[in-house]
């Protein structure tokens, strides 16, 4: 499999952590959706990462289609979730607001870039939906005792969540109080400190338009 797509990216990065976690050998294309969108072009007209080719030669786009597949292929035993029932409910719920918060601090971090030009009833739109979702996942943390989401281990929520969590206050700097957050930091923390997340990662540079 190849996974086009810079580790800077939270959803790039999400799916690295993943096929890490899962040991499945991969080889990394680290194009830019900026400066090499023609090169991803050929597997993507969309253009956006991740894109991950399959060995059949087949491209998979949209981060929740690709890591149902890495679950496919390590089987129910090894798969951050499980296959059915509320837990499962429970963590997709974690992940799809963890990949909102990570979509709108990319919105608002192109526009930062002058990639695109924002309204201000936009941008003011974008932070409320970042803070308000943060805040509404601090307080579900907040009531929980476990060190993961779920439980004891690792799941796909605890992933999405640190991989979000991470580029929100590297591509929004100062937008996040992290003492109103204490509990969410606590768990990427313990996310970060995993071999697979410190194996994957690159700095959000400034000069960056590369996300
Ligand atoms: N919903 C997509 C979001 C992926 C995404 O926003 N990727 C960014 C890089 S972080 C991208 O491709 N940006 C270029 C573009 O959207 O045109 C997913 O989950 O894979």
């Amino acid at each position: 499999m190849i996974l086009i797509g810079q580790y800077d990216s939270p959803f790039v990065r999400r799916v690295a952590i993943t096929l890490h976690h899962y040991e499945l050998p991969f080889e990394h294309r680290p194009w830019s959706v900026w400066g090499d969108a023609e090169t991803i072009a050929a597997y993507n007209p969309l253009r956006r990462v991740p894109t991950l080719l399959l060995e059949d030669g087949s491209a998979l786009f949209e981060t929740f289609a690709i890591v149902d597949t890495l679950d496919e292929l390590v089987g129910a035993e090894r798969a951050l979730l499980p296959a059915r029932g509320p837990v499962r409910r429970a963590g997709l719920r974690v992940v799809a607001l963890a990949s909102g918060v990570a979509d709108k601090a990319v919105s608002l971090l192109y526009s930062s870039l002058d990639l695109i030009v924002p309204s201000a009833t936009w941008t003011a739109r974008c932070r409320s939906q970042v803070l308000d979702t943060l805040s509404l996942l601090e307080s579900e943390r907040a009531a929980l005792t476990t060190p993961y989401w779920l439980g004891e281990s690792l799941s796909h929520a605890d992933v999405a969540l640190a991989c979000a969590f991470r580029f929100t206050q590297e591509a929004l700097p100062g937008l996040i109080e992290l003492n109103r957050l204490r509990g969410l930091a606590e768990l990427a923390a313990r996310c970060e400190a995993r071999a697979e997340f410190q194996r994957v990662y690159l700095p959000l540079t400034n000069n960056l338009k590369k996300a």
